[in-house]
């Protein structure tokens, strides 16, 4: 397969202004007649007479008309990727009717079934195996959409925009036809026919629209659909107040389908959900699951404007639409829970997952130079990084002038297709902030890298911090420039208080926080006016996606564990000593040196878990000693036995120091009564569940007790998979009935049932391997379903580190095989399960031998996906 550059690009040659569909439903085969008005491209004078090629994949072509005229099939060109109509007229209307078979769509990309239901999935090439269209997001059309359906089967018609018109045929089918007003890229289009019923709720706009929202879903699951709409209100409402941005159309639906690829999909007006980001209830779904839905509801709505209203010109500028997205959903949960908690989060998940990817095979820039396979570039650089991207604009703005910066994009560029370098010039047009050497963050891959020392002088009482960047080699960037990185910093005095700031050069001290801005390979910033040796607060908020290391020692930690000001560096504070702790344990490990955890260290443990009931929730994290992933991206050749030996030691040990603490601190959260998913109810839910964790980590009767209590008593979802993760990682023997009693408690939730397979799957336990080869053979195991692959297999490869990267390689083996099993299926869904093998060059020579062979096996199947075949040749080079 060849690579598609954005050097290449080129403005297309034609513009399609309008589009009729007209879509056919039936059992056997599906008809979509297309009516396109399609003229040159003005912008493409140097086009000249260039034919115009349009995309379609496994389309099944019946007829071709131009203005009227039917096509002989010696008018066109067909190849199996397109239909080339040459010696077109300026501007015609092109009418094709094309048959598809849905119901054999197991990528579930374009239009499929789901449950028996007909849905689509047209991000980001969907599209093009609906209909032949110039499948590129940069043509932007208005589209009616008419469908017809049998009645009974499909009693329900939706597509995008408002409702126009619908009716009844006479043998027993229907029809409805929608209209949506707004032009948009045909990766927007979505079509759902089925048996749903739904919730509805109207939501006032600013401006005085009143808008009907509704929630679509099976049968059956009408009471989880609660949390979703509440959501989606609050999403509506923040985007006005926060961004100024009102709901457009009168209605807006939602539907929610068990079988998808990702979490979910934006089409406008009509977003299509996978069942995990809507359906809801405290029996079935946890805290977390309810703090996703709310995310991910939101992502979806924000995208009606970062995304839709604007959207992206090419594939390469995706982090346009995504990276601000997620800024947008990141900042929306901030606001409507502790912000503090939700930094934390994801910079958690930045860090196990992105600087993974950063520093592996398949780095790329946020806005990457090339792909294969646009599928495989949806990835945690595009949408993570890229909202730590949108988050530095916003510190180096401020927010007055990144809300103007805002105001200027839409006003420049409503209605159009952008690319990432127009969303950076209405920034600094706005501002006047020079973005300029900034904008490398979305060329250069890798994770900077800075490394900062700090001397204090007390003759002068001047305080000099050098802070030193390096950006490392990535494939394809051997070499890298200085990057523009803000680095947000506070001093703290013998007290713990912050100090107030001055800067050589600046006459007077303001504020306690002051902005770094990092440009050159080496810089030093004196603070003047310290008295004393300060303890500085580095990367407050964590300011900018790099990797720190400073010369603060483990006293100095603590020290900020306990009176940073800046609450996220209270809880980093705490991770950079159990990191540096942990990760010199691995060292004695590997050397058979007797491990030994540092009393000072157990007794800062102490300290944070008799402050806890201050904020549960911040304790909860605080408490979690760092992942086993995250130690592995501190070490140059990750040993996966030695961290986990190690990380489950010192989890032992402390579990065993604190025992007292730790019974205490579980009783005092345990919440009796009525349930309730408010955040003060979640952070002691957590808090309690994190105790409970450490209490069956010393495997003794009582915590046994506690643990099976949970299991039994508790009403919520959150506790009760809690108590079975802990359950399934411990050697009880109660551990295989309450596993047995799970599913035959569950069976009915599928979604429950996805919990039961992952807990499973990530359990710790020497049989982990083969109780997931058998779980394969499970009968509620459906390789066709991408929730349950992910949660296990997914669950295996990518939250099991140690038993996934067993030495004798049967876990890469098993991988391989499923990847090729599943390959054929669903391209999509088997290379996203290929992310552990593009990391292969961070371990020891003999697992990269035994995962090459892998890939080697991988790369010489017949028939291979360009999905797969794209990481399985990167993670080889
Ligand atoms: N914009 C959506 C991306 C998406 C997707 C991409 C490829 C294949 C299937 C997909 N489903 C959804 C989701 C989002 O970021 O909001
Ligand atoms: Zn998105």
């Amino acid at each position: 397969p060849k690579a598609i550059r954005l050097q290449d690009y080129r403005p297309p040659a034609h513009r399609i202004d309008r589009v009729d569909l007209h879509v056919d439903l039936g059992e056997d085969v599906t008809t979509v007649r297309a009516v396109l008005a399609i003229r040159r491209n003005p912008d493409r004078a140097d086009a000249g007479t260039e034919a115009l090629t349009l995309d379609g994949q496994r389309l099944v072509l019946r007829s071709v008309a131009v203005d009227g005229r039917t096509l002989d099939a010696a008018d066109y060109t067909l190849t199996p990727d397109h239909l080339i109509l040459t010696d077109t007229p300026d501007a015609f209307t092109l009418e094709t009717v094309v048959e598809i078979k849905p119901q054999e769509n197991t990528a579930l990309e374009g239009l499929y079934k789901s449950s028996g239901n007909f849905c689509t999935q047209c991000e980001a090439e969907g599209f093009r195996k609906i209909t032949y269209f110039l499948d590129r997001p940069d043509v932007m059309a208005v589209y009616s959409t008419t469908i017809t359906g049998d009645k009974a089967r499909y009693p329900v018609l939706l597509s995008n925009g408002n409702l126009a018109d619908s009716g009844d045929l006479a043998d027993g089918r229907h029809w409805a036809r929608w209209e949506d007003p707004f032009p948009k890229p045909c990766y927007l289009f979505a079509l759902v026919a089925g048996t749903l019923v739904h919730g509805e709720e109207r939501f006032r706009t600013a401006s005085g629209r009143d808008v009907t929202l509704r929630i679509y879903v099976e049968p059956g699951n009408e009471d989880k659909i609660g949390h979703a709409m509440r959501s989606l209100v609050k999403s509506m409402r923040w985007d006005e107040e926060v961004y100024g941005l009102e709901y457009d159309l009168d209605i807006f639906n939602i539907v929610a389908v068990g079988d998808f690829n990702m979490g979910a999909m934006e089409n406008k007006s009509l977003n299509v959900f996978n069942t995990k980001y809507i359906l809801a209830k405290p029996e079935t779904a946890t805290d977390l699951d309810f703090q996703n839905i709310e995310a991910v509801v939101a992502h979806e709505y924000f995208h009606n404007w970062t995304g839709n209203r604007v959207t992206c010109r090419d594939w390469f500028q995706l982090s346009l639409k995504e990276g601000l997205t997620v800024f947008r959903d990141q900042e929306f949960s901030a606001d409507m829970n502790s912000r503090a908690v939700k930094r934390i989060a994801d910079v958690q998940g930045l860090r196990t997952v992105q600087f993974q990817e950063d520093a592996g095979a398949m780095a790329h820039p946020v806005r990457p130079d090339s792909y294969v396979e646009i599928n495989n570039f949806y990835t945690p650089t595009v949408y993570n990084k890229g909202a730590e991207v949108i988050r530095m604009i916003h510190t180096l703005l401020g927010a007055e002038n990144y809300r103007k910066g805002i105001d200027l994009y839409f006003a420049r560029h409503d209605g159009q297709a952008v690319t990432c370098d127009d969303f950076v010039a209405a920034m600094a047009d706005a501002s006047g902030v020079d973005l300029s050497q900034f904008q490398l963050w979305y060329r250069q891959a890798g994770t900077p890298e800075l490394a900062v020392t700090g001397r204090h002088d007390p003759a002068t009482a001047t305080y000099r911090l050098t802070i030193r960047q390096t950006v490392p080699p990535t494939p394809g960037q051997p070499t890298k420039q200085p990057m523009h990185i803000p680095v947000v910093v506070g001093l703290l005095g013998p007290d713990g208080a912050d100090l107030p700031l001055r800067l050589e050069g600046e006459a007077a001290a303001a504020g306690t926080s002051r902005i770094l801005h990092v440009t050159a390979e080496s810089q030093t910033f004196t603070f003047q006016d310290v008295a004393a040796r300060p303890v500085p607060s580095l990367l407050r908020g964590f300011s900018a996606p790099v990797k720190l290391t400073s010369d603060l020692s483990d006293a100095d930690l603590t020290f900020l564990m306990a009176h940073d000001s800046d609450a996220f560096n209270r809880w980093e504070a705490g991770q950079i000593l159990g990191g540096r702790i942990l990760l010199g344990l691995v060292a004695d490990q590997q050397a058979g040196r007797a491990l030994v955890l540092p009393d000072s260290y157990v007794d800062a443990v102490a300290a944070v878990l008799a402050d806890a009931d201050r904020d549960p929730a911040f304790a909860a994290q605080a408490l979690v000693l760092p992942t086993e992933a995250y130690l592995g991206t501190q070490m140059a050749v990750i040993d996966p036995d030695a961290i986990h030996t190690v990380r489950e030691f010192a989890r032992k040990t402390l579990a065993t120091a604190l025992r007292a603490d730790w019974l205490a601190a579980h009783r005092r959260n345990v919440t009796p009564g009525a349930f309730s998913v408010d955040a003060a109810a979640i952070g002691k839910r957590a808090l309690k569940n994190l105790c409970l964790a450490y209490l069956m980590a010393a495997e003794d009767a009582e915590a046994l007790g506690l643990c099976l209590g949970q299991y039994h008593g508790a009403t919520g979802m959150t506790d009760v998979i809690a108590a079975l993760q802990f359950l399934s990682n411990s050697p009880a023997a109660e551990r295989e009935e309450a596993i047995a009693d799970f599913y035959n408690r569950w069976k009915a939730e599928p979604l429950v049932v996805d919990k039961w397979f992952s807990v499973q799957a990530m359990s710790h336990r020497a049989d982990a391997l083969a109780r997931v080869r058998a779980l394969l053979d499970h009968p509620a195991f459906e390789i066709r379903n991408p929730n349950k692959v992910y949660a296990l297999i997914g669950g295996f490869a990518n939250g099991n580190p140690v038993r996934f990267h067993a030495a004798g390689g049967e876990g890469y083996r098993f991988l391989a095989d499923q990847v090729l099993r599943l390959d054929p299926m669903n391209p999509q869904v088997a290379s996203r399960l290929m992310g552990p093998f593009s990391r292969l060059r961070r371990y020891d020579a003999a697992r990269q031998a035994l995962m090459k062979a892998e890939l080697e096996r991988i790369v010489g199947t017949t028939g291979l996906s360009s999905d797969v075949y794209e990481i399985a040749s990167k993670s080889l080079e």
